[in-house]
């Protein structure tokens, strides 16, 4: 695999990144994107994730939704980081411990994946499908759900408990939403990694960074049609982000 040495140059030479990561990057942990369900992989295929991924879904079917979830949070109960993960916890932690460059981890994915391969800060653009809270007041909704079919009742409220993740049709969390903005803001290198960068806001900030200078470059096996990438690096993230760093 060969990578240009103007990326090379362009990674060490960068102050500030911004690393946004979405569904690819734990596909080789095997994790199904949000792509694979729709191309029917798994019992749910009769579904379209984004009708289940809804307010509007959970509101018309809550058990089918919560039922949706469950067999997701089964299914990936046991998933590892993979090397991707890995490398990007190790540069994160390099560079905090030798100061020469600041690296923040944006992602799309609801799966503490970045999490468990170490890496922290993580900012989560899209929730976390670990945790859960009550749709009514809000509340965290504390206590394992493992094998509870039908949607919890809020202890505080007498609400429905639903996976805290951002549904389509939902507004982002403000804070990590803000986080995400000014790491997009202020970097002079802005790499996406295993992102169709068709789901916004999130999508655009690539474009913002453009817009503020940053550099752009992308990590995915099928390079996105954006204008505002810079360089294209075709390849699994597994295989390449090790190499890069
Ligand atoms: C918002 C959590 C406004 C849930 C997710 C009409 C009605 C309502 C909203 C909209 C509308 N039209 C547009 C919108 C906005 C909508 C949107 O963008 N829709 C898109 C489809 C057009 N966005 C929203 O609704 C957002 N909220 O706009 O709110 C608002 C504002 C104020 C007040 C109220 C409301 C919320 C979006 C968040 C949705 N939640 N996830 C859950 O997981 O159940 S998004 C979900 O899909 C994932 O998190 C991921 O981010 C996204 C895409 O999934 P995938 O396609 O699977 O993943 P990805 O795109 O990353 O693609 C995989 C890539 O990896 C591919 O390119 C592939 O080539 C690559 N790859 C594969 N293998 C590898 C690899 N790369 C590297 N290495 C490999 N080995
Ligand atoms: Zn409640």
């Amino acid at each position: 695999m060969h990578i240009e040495q103007e990326v090379i140059d362009c990674i060490q030479n960068a102050r500030r990144v911004c690393i946004l990561t979405g569904a690819g990057v734990s596909a080789e942990s095997g994790i199904a994107t949000f792509r694979d369900a729709k191309e029917g992989k798994g019992l749910w295929s009769q579904y379209d994730p984004q009708q289940l991924a809804s307010i509007d879904g959970f509101l018309k079917d809550p058990q089918t939704v919560w039922q949706w979830y469950q067999w997701r949070r089964d299914v990936n109960k046991d998933k590892q980081p993979n090397p991707a993960h890995l490398a990007i916890a190790q540069w994160q932690k390099r560079t905090q411990q030798n100061g020469n460059q600041l690296v923040s981890l944006i992602t799309q994915n609801v799966d503490g994946l970045h999490q468990k391969a170490g890496s922290n800060p993580v900012t989560e653009l899209h929730g976390n499908i670990w945790r859960n809270h009550c749709l009514q007041c809000g509340q965290t909704h504390h206590g394992s759900v493992e094998r509870i079919e039908q949607v919890p009742e809020c202890q505080h409220c007498g609400g429905q408990v639903r996976p805290s993740v951002v549904w389509f049709g939902e507004a982002l969390p403000e804070q990590a939403w803000r986080e995400a903005e000014s790491a997009a803001y202020s970097c002079d290198l802005f790499l996406s990694v295993g992102t169709s960068s068709q789901v916004y806001p999130a999508a655009g900030l690539a474009a913002l960074a453009k817009s503020q200078g940053a550099k752009v470059i992308e990590i995915n096996p099928e390079p996105t049609s954006s204008p505002v990438v810079d360089y294209q690096i075709e390849g699994k993230a597994g295989i390449l982000l090790p190499i890069l760093f």
